[in-house]
C-alpha cells in the first residue's frame, strides 16, 4: 500500500492527509515486538472494539476521570466559553465527544457555534460520533478529521476565534517530551485569539489511581488483551490471548500508571509480515503509560510547548484539573 499522504476526512473534502494506516502500523508493529523490553503503542488499542471498551471504562465505578473531568467542565464551562469566545471547536482524541457537548452547548448559548472538528484515529467510532453530533447539532457544521495526533494534519478552514481542547488526560499518554512536541504543534497552529483547554488527571492517592485502572469486572483489562485481538484481527497474527494477562502498576516515583501484557507461559506467535515472535514466561509488552500531574509539572509542559497558562481550574478534590491556555507567540 502507498505510503503517500491520501485523503482522509469522514464525510467531508479533500484534501486532509494521514498516512496510510495498515503500512504504518505492520511498521510499528515490527518495531515495538522486536525491541526489548517490548511495546506497543497505545493509539493502537483504539479500533472500534477499543473505543466501545474504553467507554465502558469512563462508566467503571473505579474511573474516577471522566466523572472528575465532567463535573468540572459543568461548573467551569460558562467561564472557559466566555474567556475564549470560539465560533470554532477542535478536538484532538476526540472519542465519543460526550464532555465535549458540555462546550457546544454554552457555545451554542453565546451564540456562537459554527463549527466542531473531531480529530481521531478511531474512523468508525469517529463517523458514528460524528453521525450522533450532526443530528444533535443540525446548525453546527461536523468536520470529522481521521488522523494520527502525532503526525501532520490539516484542518479545515475554522472560524476564528478557535478553542482547541484536549481533554480526558490523554496528554497523559505521552511521554513528556512527546507531549511537549505535540502540544508545540498545536501552539504553532494557533492564532493570538486562540486558546487551548487541557483536561489532566492529578496526582493523588496511589490506591485510587491503582484501582481505576484495575477494575473489578475486568474491563481495563479486556481493553488491554483488545490490542492483540486486533492484530489476530488486522495483521492475521495468531495471538493466544489467554497466553496473555493485564498487568496495571502506577510508579510514585515517575507518576505514571505502566500497563502490559504479560506472557503467562511461553508463547510463540507468527505475524505474517513480520515474523515468528517468540515471548518467555513472565516477558511484557508495555502498552501504555499514563502520567499524572502536578500544576508545576503542567505548566511546564505547556510552557515548553510555548503555551501560557492563563487559567487554572483544579476539582475541588483535586483529582483532575483543566487548564486553559493561549499561544506565546
Ligand atoms: N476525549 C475522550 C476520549 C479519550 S480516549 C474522553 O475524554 O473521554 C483517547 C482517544 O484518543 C480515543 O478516542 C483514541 O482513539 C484517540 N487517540 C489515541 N491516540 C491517538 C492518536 N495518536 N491520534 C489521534 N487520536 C488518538
Ligand atoms: C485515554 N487515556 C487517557 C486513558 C488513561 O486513563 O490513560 C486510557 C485508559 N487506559 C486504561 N484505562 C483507560
Amino acid at each position: 500500500m502507498s505510503e503517500t499522504p491520501t485523503p482522509d476526512v469522514v464525510g467531508g473534502t479533500p484534501p486532509y492527509t494521514v498516512r496510510r494506516s495498515r503500512q504504518q502500523m505492520v511498521r510499528d508493529v515490527r518495531k515495538g515486538l522486536t525491541s526489548t523490553p517490548k511495546e506497543l503503542s497505545p493509539k493502537y488499542f483504539y479500533d472500534e472494539r477499543g473505543s466501545v471498551l474504553f467507554e465502558e471504562i469512563t462508566q467503571l465505578p473505579e474511573y474516577y476521570l471522566t466523572r472528575s473531568e465532567r463535573a468540572l467542565l459543568e461548573a467551569r464551562v460558562t467561564g472557559i466559553v466566555a474567556s475564549a469566545r470560539p465560533c470554532s471547536l477542535v478536538e484532538l482524541g476526540a472519542g465519543s465527544a460526550t464532555k465535549t457537548r458540555i462546550i457546544l452547548d454554552a457555545m451554542r448559548r453565546e451564540g456562537c457555534a459554527e463549527l466542531y472538528v473531531p480529530i481521531d484515529v478511531s474512523r468508525d467510532f469517529l463517523e458514528a460520533t460524528a453521525l450522533q453530533l450532526r443530528n444533535d447539532y443540525p446548525e453546527v457544521g461536523i468536520v470529522p478529521v481521521v488522523s494520527d495526533i502525532t503526525e501532520a494534519f490539516t484542518l479545515p478552514a475554522l472560524v476564528a476565534p478557535t478553542l482547541i481542547v484536549f481533554l480526558g488526560s490523554t496528554i497523559g499518554n505521552f511521554p513528556r517530551d512527546s507531549a511537549v512536541s505535540l502540544l508545540s504543534h498545536v501552539a504553532a497552529s494557533m492564532a493570538p485569539t486562540d486558546s487551548f483547554l487541557l483536561g489532566a488527571d492529578m496526582r493523588k492517592d496511589p490506591d485510587v489511581i491503582r484501582r481505576a485502572y484495575n477494575d473489578s469486572s475486568g474491563i481495563t483489562a479486556a481493553f488491554n488483551l483488545n490490542i492483540l485481538e486486533r492484530l489476530n484481527r488486522e495483521l492475521d497474527a495468531n495471538f493466544t490471548i489467554d497466553a496473555f494477562e493485564h498487568r496495571a502498576i502506577y510508579s510514585t516515583e515517575l507518576h505514571r500508571v505502566e500497563m502490559h501484557l504479560v506472557a503467562k507461559r511461553p508463547h510463540k506467535v507468527v505475524i505474517p509480515e513480520i515474523g515468528e515472535l517468540c515471548f518467555r514466561e513472565g516477558e511484557t509488552i508495555r502498552t501504555e503509560l499514563s502520567y499524572k500531574y502536578d500544576r508545576e509539572s503542567l505548566d511546564d509542559i505547556l510552557s515548553a510547548a510555548g503555551l501560557i497558562m492563563e487559567k487554572w481550574m483544579p476539582a475541588g478534590d483535586a483529582s483532575f484539573a483543566l487548564a486553559l491556555a493561549h499561544s506565546a507567540a
